[in-house]
C-alpha cells in the first residue's frame, strides 16, 4: 500500500468535523414546498413539477423545444405512487438459513418484512462471508442500468464505491447498446463513435443532399439521454424534415420515425440482420462501374485491395452483386445499384442507429458502413460520411463552451481485516465522460455484459473476447442496482436458471420489478423525485447544469443508496463510513462541490461571459444554467482533422488510417470475424434453410418507455392491447393466420412462449414481428410470460468472439391465436407484489 494514501486517509478522517459546515443552510436549501411548481431533470429530459398539499399532480416539460411529442414527461406521480416496495424484505428460504437458502425457490418463495437495521446486518455479514470463503472475485457487481439521473444519486457508481472499498467485485466490460461497435469500431476508426460527438447537424442541413436513416428510429430513442435529454435532435430532425433533402429509411418497420417523415422519405424494408449483404451488392456495383474514390481509400485507408477479392468473388466464389445481394436481403438488384450510385454521386450523410449491430455478427454492420462510406470518399467532409449517434442523446447538438460539473467515483479496493478499515489499495480512478460513463470500468476482473446468464451457469469456462481470454469465476453473490436484468437479458428462461446458482442476490430498488421479485434481500429505494441532486443535459451538448429539486417527501421509508450504502459501510468495517463519504458529506454538500467546480471555471473564463451565482442564490432560483454553442462547434465535421492531415492527426488505429482489413483482427484467427467486413449467416434469419419458425422477432426500444422504465405508469394505456405488450404484424401475414387488431395471441419458439396483442398494420414488412422489449416478466407456473416479454424468445449468444455482444434482434418466432389449455393461467400480475409483500 502507498503510504501518501494512508495519509490522505488520515487527513480524511480527523479533519471530519462533528457537524458538516454546511448542515445549517442546508436545513433551508432541503426544505420541501408543500404547493407550487417544482424545476428538476429526468432522463427524459428537464420537467416541472406540480406539487399540491406535498403530492405530485402533474409534470411537463420545463421548456417547449419541438413539437414532437414526449409522453415520458408526464408520468412523475404514477412513478412516484405506483407499484413501490414498501419495505426491506427478505426471501422467506434465506432468512430462515442463508447457508442453505434454496436457490431454487428464488421467484417462487414467499417475502418476509424485516427491520432496515436487520436487512442492513444481513447484507454485511453475507457478503464478508462469501468473500472470506470464495474470494473477492464471486461478488459480482458489474450490476448494468439504465438507473435514474443525477451526478450524485448514481446507483452504480455507488455500489462500485461500496464494493471497492470494502474489497473488489468482479464487473463487466461493454453493454447492451453497442456491444459489437464499440468493439469493432476502434479497430477500424481508431475510437468507438457511437459514444462520440457527430458532425453538427447546422453542418448536415446546409451540406448534406441526401440522409439516410440506415436502421434509425430518433422520433423515439431520442426522446432520453444519459444525463438529462436536451432535445435538441428532436429540434434539428424537425429542420431535417422542413428541409429539401432526399430522405431514405432503410428499416424493416415504419416505425414512428417512417411516419414522422411519411411523404417525405423513402422506405425501404429489408429482411432483418441483412444489411450488410445489402451494402455489399452496393459496394460491388460501385467496384464495377469504377464509381468510387480511389484516392480517399488510397490515402486514408488501409486493406482495400484485400477486400476486392471478397467483393469480386475471387476468394469465395461469391461475386457480392447487387443481384446476390438482392436474393439475401430481399430488396431489388436495382433498388441496390441505384442508392450506390445516389450516394456516391451527392453528398450523402449515412446517420445508423445500432439496432442493427444487436444481431448475431453485429461487428459487420458499422464496418461495413465505414467501409462503403470510405468507397463513397465523404468521410471528413462537410455533411458527408457516416454518424452513428444521431438517435442517442442529441449526437450532433454542437457542444456549448462553458462548465462541465464532477460526479461521484468509484473509489479505490479497500483493505478490510478483522472488521477493520485499513486503507486503500491503489490510487483514485475517476468516473468517464458523460456519454460513456458507464463503460469505465472499475473491477479487476470483468467479462463482456451479455455474458452474465452464460458465466453464471459456466464457471471456470473460458471465452475469446478482442483478442484476450477470459475466465468465468465462479460467482456466488450478487448485488444490482439501477436495472432490470431479468427483463433486459436474452432467453429468459436460461437466464432465471442462471440467476437460482449463486447464494445470495442483493437488489436495491423502487418497484416490485421481475428482478426484484428475483432476489433475497430487497431494500427499498427512493425515486429521484424524492432526494436532492444535480445534473448536465445533453451527453454532448453539456448545455444546461440543471438543479435537481426534491419535489415530495420519501415515500414509505425507501432510503436513498447513498444512505443505504454508507450503512453498509459502517456495518461492514469501522471508519469505513467515513472514507465513503468523504468524511461525513451529505447529498448537500456533494451537490455544492460538483457546483462549486463547474462555476469556478466559468466564472473565471470571462470569455464566456456567464457569471454563475452563489451556489445558495442558484439552488434557491431553481433553473438551471444554460451554455451556448461556438462558431467552432456549430461547424465540427468528424474526421476534418483527419482529412486535412492524416499523418499528423493520424487515428488511433494500428495504421493510423481507417482499416478495411485490419491485421489485429486476422490475428485473432475467430471463425465468426474476418479480417474485413464480410456477410455472415446470422443462426436465424428468414433466408435460411429449415427455418425453426416463421417470422423474424425485432424488439425494438420502446415508445412510451425507458425499456421496462415507466411499465407501471399510465402510458401502459397508450400501448397495451388485450392488456398485453402489443405485437405488431402485417396485415397480410394476420390475415392468413386468422388473426384481427386486438386479439389476444400466443408467440413462441422453441426457447418459450409469451401472450401478446395483436396491433395488424401495414407497417410492417412481411415476415416480421415486432415486441417493444422492457415489459415486466410475468411468468405464470409453466413459464408462459402473461406480460409479453420478447425476450423470454430471444437468443443467448454473443454477436461473435471479438465482441460478445448480445443478438437481441436476431430471433425468429411463431404466432398463433390464443386458445385457452384447461388450467392455463393467464392473469396478469406482473404490477402486483410477490407473496409475503403489501
Ligand atoms: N430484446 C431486447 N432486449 C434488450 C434490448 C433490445 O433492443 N431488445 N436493449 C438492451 C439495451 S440497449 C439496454 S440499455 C437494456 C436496458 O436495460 P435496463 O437499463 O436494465 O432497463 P431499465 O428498465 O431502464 O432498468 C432500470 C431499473 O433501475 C431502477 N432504478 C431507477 N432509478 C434507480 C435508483 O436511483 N436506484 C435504484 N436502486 N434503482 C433505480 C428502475 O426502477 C428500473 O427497474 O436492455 C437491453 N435489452
Ligand atoms: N423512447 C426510448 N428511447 C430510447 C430508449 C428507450 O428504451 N425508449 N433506450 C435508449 C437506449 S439504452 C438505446 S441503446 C438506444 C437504442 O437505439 P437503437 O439501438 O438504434 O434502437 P432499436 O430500437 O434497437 O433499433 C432502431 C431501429 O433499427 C431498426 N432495425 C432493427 N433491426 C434492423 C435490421 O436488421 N436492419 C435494419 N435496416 N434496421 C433494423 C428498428 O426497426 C428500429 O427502427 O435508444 C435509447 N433511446
Ligand atoms: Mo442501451
Amino acid at each position: 500500500m502507498k503510504r501518501r494514501n494512508f495519509l490522505k486517509l488520515g487527513a480524511a478522517v480527523s479533519a471530519l468535523p462533528l457537524i458538516p459546515s454546511s448542515m445549517l443552510a442546508a436545513d433551508k436549501l432541503t426544505a420541501l414546498k408543500k404547493n407550487g411548481e417544482i424545476l428538476t431533470a429526468a432522463r427524459w429530459g428537464i420537467l416541472k413539477a406540480s406539487v399540491k398539499n406535498g403530492k405530485i399532480v402533474k409534470s411537463a416539460p420545463w421548456k417547449i423545444i419541438s413539437k414532437i411529442p414526449n409522453t415520458l414527461q408526464n408520468t412523475m406521480a404514477d412513478l412516484v405512487y405506483n407499484t413501490r416496495i414498501k419495505a426491506p424484505m427478505v426471501r422467506k428460504s434465506y432468512l430462515a438459513d442463508p447457508d442453505n437458502p434454496k436457490p431454487e425457490l428464488r421467484g417462487l418463495d414467499e417475502w418476509v418484512e424485516v427491520k432496515y437495521e436487520d436487512a442492513i446486518k444481513l447484507v454485511a455479514r453475507e457478503l464478508k462471508k462469501t468473500r472470506e470463503q470464495k474470494g473477492a472475485d464471486s461478488v459480482f457487481a458489474g450490476s448494468y442500468g439504465w438507473q435514474s439521473t443525477g451526478n450524485v444519486h448514481v446507483s452504480r457508481t455507488l455500489l462500485h464505491r461500496f464494493m471497492n472499498l470494502t474489497g473488489g467485485f468482479t464487473g463487466v466490460t461493454g453493454d447492451y447498446s453497442t456491444g459489437a461497435a464499440q468493439v469493432i469500431m476502434p479497430h477500424v476508426t481508431g475510437s468507438n463513435q457511437v459514444y462520440e460527438q457527430q458532425t453538427s447537424w447546422p453542418v448536415v442541413l446546409e451540406n448534406s443532399k441526401v440522409v439516410v436513416f440506415w436502421g434509425l428510429n430518433p422520433i423515439s430513442t431520442l426522446r432520453v439521454a444519459w444525463t438529462s435529454s436536451d432535445e435538441q435532435g428532436f429540434k434539428y430532425f424537425e429542420q431535417l424534415k422542413n428541409s429539401d433533402k432526399e430522405i431514405i429509411i432503410i428499416d424493416p418497420i415504419k416505425t414512428v420515425s417512417g411516419k414522422y417523415f411519411e411523404g417525405k422519405a423513402r422506405w425501404i424494408a429489408p429482411r432483418p440482420n441483412t444489411d450488410v449483404a445489402m451494402m455489399l451488392g452496393m459496394a460491388q456495383h460501385l467496384y464495377s462501374q469504377g464509381k468510387y474514390d480511389k484516392e480517399f481509400l488510397q490515402n486514408y485507408t488501409v486493406g482495400f485491395e484485400k477486400f476486392v477479392p471478397y467483393l469480386t468473388g475471387q476468394s469465395d466464389g461469391a461475386a457480392k452483386t447487387p443481384e446476390w445481394a438482392s436474393e439475401i436481403c430481399g430488396i431489388s438488384a436495382d433498388v441496390i445499384k441505384e442508392l450506390a450510385i445516389k450516394f456516391y454521386e451527392n453528398r450523402t450523410m449515412i446517420m445508423a442507429g445500432w439496432g442493427i449491430q444487436r444481431a448475431h455478427h453485429g461487428e459487420q454492420a458499422h464496418w461495413m458502413i465505414v467501409t462503403l462510406c470510405a468507397m463513397l470518399g465523404q468521410i471528413g467532409l462537410a455533411g458527408g460520411g457516416f454518424g452513428f449517434s444521431y438517435h442517442y442523446a442529441n449526437g450532433g447538438a454542437p457542444t456549448c463552451a462553458g462548465g462541465v460539473i464532477g460526479g461521484m467515483n468509484a473509489a479505490s479496493v479497500g483493505i478490510v481485516k478483522d472488521g477493520k478499515f485499513l486503507g486503500l489499495a491503489q490510487d483514485q480512478k475517476q468516473g468517464g465522460e458523460a456519454a460513456q460513463a458507464w463503460l469505465v470500468n472499475t473491477a479487476k476482473v470483468a467479462f463482456p455484459l451479455a455474458r452474465i446468464a452464460d458465466a453464471l451457469l459456466n464457471p471456470g469456462k473460458t471465452i475469446d473476447a478482442n483478442g484476450a481470454k477470459i475466465t468465468y469465476p465462479k460467482i456466488d453473490f450478487i448485488y444490482w442496482v439501477g436495472g432490470n436484468p431479468i427483463v433486459h437479458h436474452q432467453d429468459t428462461n436460461t437466464n432465471i436458471k442462471a440467476w437460482r446458482k449463486p447464494r445470495t442476490i442483493v437488489v436495491n430498488e423502487i418497484y416490485w420489478t421481475p428482478t426484484a421479485k428475483m432476489a433475497d434481500i430487497v431494500f427499498p429505494t427512493t425515486t429521484q423525485y424524492e432526494r436532492n441532486d444535480i445534473t448536465m443535459s445533453g451527453d454532448y451538448s453539456n448545455m444546461h447544469i440543471i438543479p435537481m429539486k426534491q419535489v415530495v417527501a420519501k415515500q414509505h421509508g425507501a432510503k436513498d443508496d447513498y444512505q443505504i450504502f454508507t450503512d453498509l459501510c459502517k456495518a461492514y468495517a469501522d471508519g469505513l463510513a467515513e472514507v465513503y463519504t468523504d468524511g461525513g458529506k451529505t447529498e448537500m454538500d456533494w451537490i455544492k462541490e460538483f457546483y462549486k467546480g463547474a462555476a469556478g471555471a466559468v466564472n473565471a473564463n470571462t470569455a464566456l461571459g456567464i457569471q454563475m451565482p452563489s451556489f445558495e442564490q442558484w439552488w434557491e432560483k431553481n433553473e438551471p444554467t444554460e451554455f451556448y454553442e461556438t462558431p467552432e462547434s456549430a461547424a465540427y465535421v468528424s474526421f476534418e482533422d483527419f482529412r486535412n492531415d492524416p499523418v499528423l492527426e493520424a487515428l488511433g488505429t494500428p495504421s493510423g488510417l481507417i482499416e478495411i482489413y485490419s491485421d489485429t483482427i486476422e490475428a485473432m484467427n475467430y471463425k465468426d470475424c474476418g479480417a474485413h467486413p464480410m456477410w455472415f449467416e446470422p443462426v436465424e434469419w428468414l433466408g435460411m434453410k429449415d427455418k425453426p419458425a416463421k417470422f423474424h422477432l425485432l424488439s425494438l426500444h420502446p415508445l412510451d418507455r425507458l425499456h421496462s422504465q415507466q411499465s407501471n405508469t399510465s402510458n401502459r394505456k397508450r400501448y397495451a392491447i388485450a392488456d398485453r405488450e402489443p405485437v405488431l404484424i402485417n396485415t397480410e401475414d394476420a390475415k392468413e393466420l386468422g388473426i384481427k387488431q386486438g386479439d389476444l395471441v400466443r408467440v413462441y419458439n422453441a426457447r418459450g412462449e409469451i401472450l401478446a396483442g395483436a396491433n395488424v398494420s401495414d407497417d410492417i414488412m412481411r415476415g416480421v414481428v415486432q415486441i417493444f422489449e422492457g415489459a415486466w416478466y410475468d411468468p405464470n407456473a409453466e413459464g408462459l410470460c402473461k406480460n409479453g416479454n420478447p425476450n423470454v424468445l430471444t437468443i443467448d449468444l454473443p454477436t461473435s468472439e471479438l465482441a460478445n455482444g448480445n443478438i437481441a434482434h436476431t430471433a425468429l418466432v411463431d404466432i398463433e391465436l390464443y386458445k385457452h389449455k384447461a388450467g392455463e393461467d393467464i392473469k396478469l400480475t406482473a404490477f402486483m407484489p410477490p407473496k409475503g409483500a403489501k
